[in-house]
């Protein structure tokens, strides 16, 4: 087994006793640090951060300079996988992601290949081990995929969209071809994580960004049943250890018991639902990462710590907490705000972890 001088957070994800909460931040790395600014800048686009091993594994490590953080994850994006699938993936400056390719047919899904982790997304891998490499096992590494149904609705829709006409609709109107469409992401996202399991990542998250804006049977068919059969699927063990699964559903808080069944170690919460709640509907199952509202962050350091205390209390006392936030940090934040909010969880969570 490889020795890592920091394991509270794999601990939390089983369940097991630690000696403060583990906490991590959804887009840690990112716009809100002039460091990684000035990366993006040398590298030149968003795509050429990803595809160099070397300044993909710089930009990880940064926040981890900054912050005492428990995980470091990987840096990449979701769209990485429809890109390799032929759609073409690139960004306009000031603008979210686009597709040069749309998913809209039969013909399309026909001419869409399920993807090969190591030979289609080798610069991740290249990645995974780089940064493995540099962490020198201070903490854990996450990889992380999107889930089908989050990848569909951007590869059906060519980009970002607000209300996803164009996946519902296909959905809805044409069910068969969404579950082919679904059926080959959900396969070459088990591909995807398990080669970066492979490459090092010690856990994994999976991303279901839009899965909450299904109605509850629509999540169940198009979204919940996937994200099983990639659990299914993934390597359970890897280097003496459990590979935990995390799947973070935003607006899911509705159907907790049921993502509790899924399979995974660990569900991601949003803001929205409480996480004292949640650890009622679910808490012998799987462990709970949250769920603080981003935008607390532009509040006073006081304010902060507050919440944190809040949420704390609201979890209890006894393991099986992650902290984070209810989705990713935003660009605008001040990081002296960001390194308020990691070092209130440490401080205020020793109490909750007393024996
Ligand atoms: O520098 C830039 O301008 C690019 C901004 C950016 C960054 C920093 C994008 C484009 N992706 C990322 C990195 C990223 N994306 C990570 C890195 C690891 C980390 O620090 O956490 C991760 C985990 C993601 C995941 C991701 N990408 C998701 C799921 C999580 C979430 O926030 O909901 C989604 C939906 C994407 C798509 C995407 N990529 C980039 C943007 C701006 C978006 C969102 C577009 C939209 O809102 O529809």
């Amino acid at each position: 087994m490889s020795e890592l001088k920091n394991d509270r957070f794999l601990k939390a994800l089983m369940r097991e006793p630690v000696d403060c909460t583990p906490v991590w931040m959804m887009r840690q790395a990112g716009r809100y640090l002039p460091e990684y600014r000035a990366t993006r800048a040398k590298a030149g686009g968003f795509m050429d951060l990803c595809k160099n091993a070397e300044l993909a594994c710089e930009v990880t490590l940064q926040p981890l300079e900054r912050y005492p953080l428990d995980a470091a994850i990987l840096f990449s994006d979701i769209l990485t996988v429809p890109d390799a699938m032929g759609l073409g993936l690139y960004f306009e400056t000031g603008e979210g992601p686009r597709f040069r390719k749309t998913v809209r047919n039969q013909q399309d899904v026909d001419a869409l290949p399920v993807i090969d982790g190591d030979a289609d997304l080798g610069y991740v891998m290249n990645a995974v081990r780089t940064i493995r490499r540099e962490l020198n096992g201070s903490v854990p590494l996450i990889g992380f995929s999107g889930s089908p149904w989050t990848l569909a609705t951007y590869m059906v829709e060519g980009g970002s969209s607000k209300d996803f006409r164009h996946a519902k609709a296909m959905a809805f109107d044409k069910p068969e071809l969404m579950h082919q469409l679904l059926g080959k992401l959900a396969d070459s996202v088990i591909s995807y994580l398990n080669a970066q399991i492979n490459a090092g990542a010690q856990v994994v998250q999976i991303f279901d960004t839009w899965g909450g804006a299904l109605s509850e049977s629509a999540y169940q068919e198009f979204s919940l049943q996937y994200m099983q059969r990639i659990v299914k699927g993934l390597i359970k063990e890897r280097e003496g250890r459990t590979v935990p699964v995390i799947i973070f559903t935003k607006n899911g808080g509705l159907w907790l018991e049921s993502i509790a069944d899924s399979g995974a170690h660990a569900l991601g919460l949003d803001w929205t639902i409480d996480i004292g709640k949640a650890r009622q509907r679910v808490g012998n199952k799987v462990a709970l990462q949250g769920n603080m509202d981003p935008t607390m962050l532009y509040a006073s350091p006081k304010a902060i710590r507050n919440e944190v205390g809040r949420i704390l209390a609201s979890y209890g006392n006894g393991p099986g907490h992650i902290f984070n936030l209810g989705h990713g940090i935003t660009p605008e934040v001040d990081p002296a705000n960001a390194g308020v909010f990691i070092e209130s969880v440490h401080e205020l969570s020793a109490r909750y972890h007393s024996g």
